[in-house]
């Protein structure tokens, strides 16, 4: 089957914007490099769709992207080493504005790098995540760089440290294509209002 149509809808610095028309929205949210704009891409089948978004200057930004029946939003990447006390601050009213105040946020998906330990920047955000009471979906990047029984040991290490129960964690590859037709039914279902 082919991959249904997607666009470009805008680069948006305020988590109020009215879209229209008014749609479920599905974010990814995850620290910076941790593979985003690859998975977009992966998940939509649209190789070059969201390098837009990679543009020096939007990453401060929401990317809104129109699926038929759903809108896909790239939230800004944290973790910026080199990122000021301000932006910082910008970033955090900007993504918990989004989370705290979206009627139509039907489901976060919140992506981890395989390869490494969760963060505290990723702690943080999953604290927000629970806090807000967001249906969350963890999703794990990169799965290529590993062989099959290191990422099953991987796997079983962040679920553990995520505290999460090792099915609620995804493997997937943006490279390979693993997990990536399993995220996109899942998505869909999310935002057709199941539970994620
Ligand atoms: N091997 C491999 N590399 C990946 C995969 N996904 C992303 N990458 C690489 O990781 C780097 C960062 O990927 P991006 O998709 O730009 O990451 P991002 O999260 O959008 O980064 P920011 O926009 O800076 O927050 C790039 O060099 C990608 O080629 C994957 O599944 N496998
Ligand atoms: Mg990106």
């Amino acid at each position: 089957m082919s991959d249904p149509p997607v666009s470009f809808v805008g680069s948006f610095p305020d988590p109020d914007i009215a879209l229209d028309p008014p749609l479920p929205e599905i974010a990814l949210v995850g620290r910076s490099n941790v593979g985003k704009s690859s998975l977009l891409n992966a998940l939509v089948g649209q190789a070059g769709l969201a390098r837009i978004s990679s543009t020096p200057g939007k990453t401060t930004l929401l990317n809104v992207f129109r699926l038929p029946t759903f809108y896909l939003v790239d939230l800004p990447g944290y973790g910026f080493a080199v990122a000021s006390k301000s932006a910082r601050a910008g970033y955090r009213q900007l993504v918990e504005g989004y989370l705290r105040r979206r009627e139509r946020l039907a489901g976060v998906v919140w992506l981890l790098d395989v390869r490494h330990d969760p963060s505290r920047d990723d702690f943080v955000m999953q604290q927000l995540l629970v806090d807000h009471e967001r249906p969350v979906l963890a999703v794990l990047t990169k799965s290529d760089k590993l062989g099959r029984a290191a990422l099953a040991v991987r796997v079983s290490a962040l679920a553990t440290a995520l505290r999460l129960p090792p099915d609620q964690v995804q493997p997937t590859s943006s490279k390979s294509g693993l997990g990536i037709e399993e995220l996109k039914d899942s998505i869909a279902a999310a935002a057709a209002g199941e539970t994620l």
